[in-house]
C-alpha cells in the first residue's frame, strides 16, 4: 500500500506523519494531498473560536465525548499560529483532551506553522483534508480568534461557533470586525460566572441589530454553557445539526458553499505558491543584492526597482 491508501484505510501512523511533514513544509506531502483528495468532502466540520482561555478545548473535549457517544468518529485539530507560548497552550490542550487518547476513533493534533503568510490557513486545511480522507465523521477545528488567519481558518468550515465568556458582551464590539459575521452559533460558557444573561441580551442585540447579514437564512442561537460541568453541551451539538440540516435543505445553499470552499482554497493555494516560489526565487537572486545596493547609493528607487523586478520574473515565469 502507498501512503495514500494506508492514510484511506485509517492507518493513524500514516496520518500522524503527513500531518506533521504537512506543518513542516516537506515538499512530498504535496503529491500525497494530491492523491487523497478524491476521496474528501465527506466529514463535517466543526469550527471553534474565541479569545484565550474561554474553555474552547474544554468544550471540545465535552463534544468529543458526546459525539463518541453517538458512535461517530472525530478528528481534532488546534491551530496555533500566534503565540509565542504555543507550547504551552498546545500541551494544555492536548493534557485537556487526554482522556481520549487511548481512543481509536478519535485523532487529535496540533498544527503550529508559522513563518510564511497564509501558511498556517494552507497547512490547517490540508490537515483537515487528510483526517476526512481518513474517514472522521465530524472535524473539529480550534483557533484562538485573534488574528486573520484564524477568522479564514474557521471561515472554511461547516459550522462556525464563536465562545465568549460572561462580561465580554462589550469586548465583542471591540473583537475582530467580521466575528460576528462568520459565527453560526455563539456559545457563552462559563456560565458559572455571574451576567452570563447579560452577555446573551448583548450578542442577540448586536446580531438583530444587523440582520441582514444573515442572509441565507439562518439566526445563529446563542447558547449559554459550562464546559468543566458538561452543561450545555448537548444543545451546543443539536444546534450544530440543525445548523448542517439547514445547510443541506437547499440545492442553492450548497452549490454556493461548494464554490466558495474551491474558490478559496484554490486561491489561498495559488497565493501561498507563488509566495513560496517567485519570492523566494527573487530574494536568493544576485540581482536582488545589486537592486539593494542601487538604492542604497542613489541610483534607483525601490518603487521603480520592485516593478522592474516583479515584470522580470512574471515575464521569465510565462515564458
Ligand atoms: N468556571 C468555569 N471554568 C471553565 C469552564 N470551562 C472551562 N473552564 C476553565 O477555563 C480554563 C481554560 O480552559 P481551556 O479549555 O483551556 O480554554 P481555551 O479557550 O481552550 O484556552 P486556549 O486554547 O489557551 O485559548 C481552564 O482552567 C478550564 O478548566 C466553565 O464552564 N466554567
Ligand atoms: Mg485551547
Amino acid at each position: 500500500m502507498d501512503i495514500a491508501e494506508k492514510i484511506i484505510s485509517g492507518d493513524i501512523r500514516s496520518v500522524a506523519r503527513l500531518i506533521r511533514d504537512i506543518d513542516d513544509n516537506v515538499p512530498g506531502s504535496r503529491e500525497v494531498l494530491k492523491d487523497l483528495y478524491p476521496s474528501t468532502g465527506k466529514a463535517y466540520v466543526v469550527g471553534i473560536t474565541g479569545s484565550p482561555g474561554v474553555g474552547k478545548s474544554t468544550l471540545v473535549d465535552q463534544m468529543v465525548t458526546h459525539l463518541r457517544a453517538d458512535g461517530k468518529t472525530v478528528g481534532v485539530l488546534a491551530v496555533d499560529p500566534t503565540s509565542p507560548f504555543s507550547g504551552g497552550a498546545i500541551l494544555g490542550d492536548r493534557v485537556r483532551m487526554q482522556r481520549h487518547s487511548m481512543d481509536e476513533g478519535v485523532f487529535i493534533r496540533s498544527m503550529a506553522t508559522r513563518g510564511y503568510f497564509g501558511g498556517i490557513t494552507q497547512s490547517t486545511r490540508s490537515a483537515i483534508d487528510v483526517l476526512d480522507a481518513m474517514g472522521k465523521d465530524c472535524i473539529i477545528v480550534e483557533t484562538v480568534g485573534v488574528g486573520q488567519d484564524e477568522i479564514d481558518i474557521v471561515q472554511s468550515a461547516d459550522t462556525t461557533i464563536i465562545v465568549l465568556v460572561p462580561g465580554m458582551g462589550d469586548d465583542v464590539q471591540a473583537l475582530k470586525a467580521g466575528i460576528l459575521e462568520i459565527g453560526n452559533i455563539f456559545v457563552i460558557n462559563k456560565a458559572d460566572r455571574e451576567g452570563a444573561d447579560r452577555t446573551v441580551n448583548d450578542i442577540r442585540l448586536m446580531i438583530e441589530m444587523d440582520e441582514k447579514r444573515y442572509k441565507d437564512g439562518w439566526k445563529p442561537p446563542i447558547l449559554t454553557a459550562q464546559a468543566v460541568f458538561d452543561k450545555g453541551i448537548i444543545e451546543i451539538l443539536d444546534e450544530i445539526d440543525k445548523h448542517r440540516k439547514h445547510l443541506e435543505s437547499s440545492a442553492k445553499i450548497q452549490s454556493m458553499r461548494k464554490y466558495e470552499k474551491v474558490r478559496n482554497d484554490l486561491s489561498e493555494m495559488i497565493k501561498d505558491k507563488i509566495i513560496r516560489d517567485v519570492f523566494d526565487e527573487i530574494i536568493n537572486s544576485g540581482e536582488f543584492e545589486t537592486t539593494l545596493q542601487s538604492i542604497i547609493k542613489g541610483e534607483t528607487d525601490p518603487y521603480t526597482a520592485c516593478d522592474t523586478i516583479v515584470s522580470k520574473k512574471l515575464k521569465k515565469g510565462a515564458a
